[in-house]
């Protein structure tokens, strides 16, 4: 791996990803989401989840990409019980709340934190009025547990992006109408990633349309009138900013975030046919949009239903890879080792490099944890296309390499357990326990608490 500062030039993207917490569970706490919803009350291996999560950042930061690392937060988030009424001491907040409702002591306890491609959107200096990088961190109305994340995202985000460089927003307000999940709903393809980019912000319902609901089993997430607010935060140039409806279909067969049905990188954008309201007109606009750019001619690598069904891209998370652009020029998809597992989805990624589609590799990474609950490799991970001198400005000690990798396996070693059923969560023993771990974890990390 190479060393931290001073090697990168020009721009390029820095993959920020979130550090699994030591309370990771499978409480089924997530709405359309099919793989939470099926391992509700599984036992959990926090220790597994959070060494798999390491081994994905420190491929990424091999192959020469820049790779960062956002602590978990701090759970249980016991200001948050506080204010539904649980009192006492912290162990009685915990006990109290485990007593009169499971559901809000997960909540609290939560490590939903680690699926950073929705901590926020960001859009790069290449593409704001202002020339600064912009953040919104996700208000994530729509789900309990990660409506507890806002707070602590914005505040860790100013954290690790200080100066004029960037610049922090409020997270949107709350509601339904408003649903902000941040990235994993939000594409950006660009000639390279120091060129003025095309955002495509992609959304499953329209908060304020009164025209009746467009999913039939479960409630879309993201909201256009969010995904208005964001652009309009973040002075995005209208001409290079395009807005997608999301396949009802596809939100009900499981693909609560645009992420688990498309991913785009540089000039490639990689979909299943089922992924947008009537693709072929979406296609049409966003290849129009790419052109216009100026960078070249869009790549659109489109799976059909015949090649990979709709259900087996949410059991395998097919597109829910991270497509990322490497320093020899080539572009490589990470897809979760399930693809592997799964014979239409490898045959069909065996085949893809040799397409000459402009995905050059692929490679599989064991995320079995995170997967369990519906997180795949381009969840975990929060993109941030940046300048060199942007990156010099994040705190060194997030910068991903070997020191890091293996201080932070140990830290894990040491600290988590390999178990840990929802019901473990009234242990106030659990407490402690993670308190001490954020601690040293602060440490290592340099940030402070
Ligand atoms: O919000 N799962 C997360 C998974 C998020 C995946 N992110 C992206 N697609 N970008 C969610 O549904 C499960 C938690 C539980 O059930 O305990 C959960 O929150």
């Amino acid at each position: 791996m190479k060393a931290r500062e001073g090697i990168r030039a020009g721009s390029f993207e820095a993959n920020f990803d979130g550090l699994v917490g030591p309370t990771h569970n499978y409480a089924g706490l997530a709405h359309g989401n099919v793989a939470s919803q099926a391992n509700k009350r599984r036992p959990a291996n926090p220790r597994d989840a959070a060494l798999q999560g390491l081994e994905k950042m420190r491929r990424v930061a091999a192959l020469g990409v820049a790779q960062a690392v956002l602590p978990p937060q701090r759970r249980p988030d016991l200001q948050w019980l506080r204010k539904l009424g649980f009192s006492g001491t912290d162990a009685e907040v915990i006990t109290k709340a485990a007593k009169a409702d499971p559901v809000l002591l997960a909540a609290g306890y939560s490590a939903s934190a680690m699926w950073t491609a929705n901590a926020a959107t960001v859009s790069p200096s290449a593409d704001s009025a202002d020339g600064k990088v912009h953040f919104t961190p996700a208000n994530l109305s729509s789900q309990i547990h990660r409506s507890v994340e806002p707070p602590h995202t914005s505040a860790l985000l100013k954290r690790l992006f200080p100066g004029p460089a960037f610049a922090h927003h409020d997270p949107l307000p709350p509601g339904r109408q408003f649903g902000d999940e941040g990235a994993a709903n939000h594409i950006r393809l660009a000639g390279s990633h120091g060129d003025p980019g095309l955002q495509i912000f992609v959304y499953g319902h329209e908060g304020l349309s009164t025209g009746g609901r467009v999913t039939r089993r479960f409630l879309p997430r993201q909201s256009l009138e969010a995904s208005k607010a964001v652009a309009r935060l973040h002075g995005l140039d209208p001409d290079r900013v395009l807005f997608v409806a999301q396949n009802p279909a596809a939100i009900d067969a499981g693909v609560f975030h645009n992420d688990v049905i498309s991913v785009g990188n540089g000039n490639v954008l990689f979909c299943h046919e089922a992924a947008f309201q009537d693709q072929a007109a979406a296609l049409k606009r966003i290849r129009a949009r790419y052109a216009a750019l100026g960078s070249g001619t869009l790549r659109v690598i489109e799976v059909k239903s015949r090649e990979v069904s709709l259900p087996a891209s949410v059991s395998t998370y097919l597109f829910n890879s991270q497509l990322l652009s490497l320093p020899d020029g080539g572009m490589l998809l990470l897809a979760a080792e399930e693809c592997r597992e799964h014979p239409a989805a490898r045959k069909y990624l065996e085949a893809l490099p040799g397409r000459g589609l402009g995905v050059t590799a692929v490679e599989f990474t064991d995320l079995r944890q995170s997967m369990r609950n519906g997180g795949g490799p381009a969840c975990l991970r929060l993109r941030v296309a940046l300048r060199a001198k942007e990156w010099a400005a994040v705190p060194a000690g997030v910068k991903m390499d070997e020191a890091l990798y293996v201080r932070l396996k140990a830290w894990v070693m040491k600290h988590y357990r390999d178990r840990l059923m929802p019901a473990d969560l009234a242990d106030t023993s659990l407490l402690k326990e993670s308190r001490i771990a954020m601690d040293a974890l602060d440490r290592i990390l340099g940030l402070g608490s």
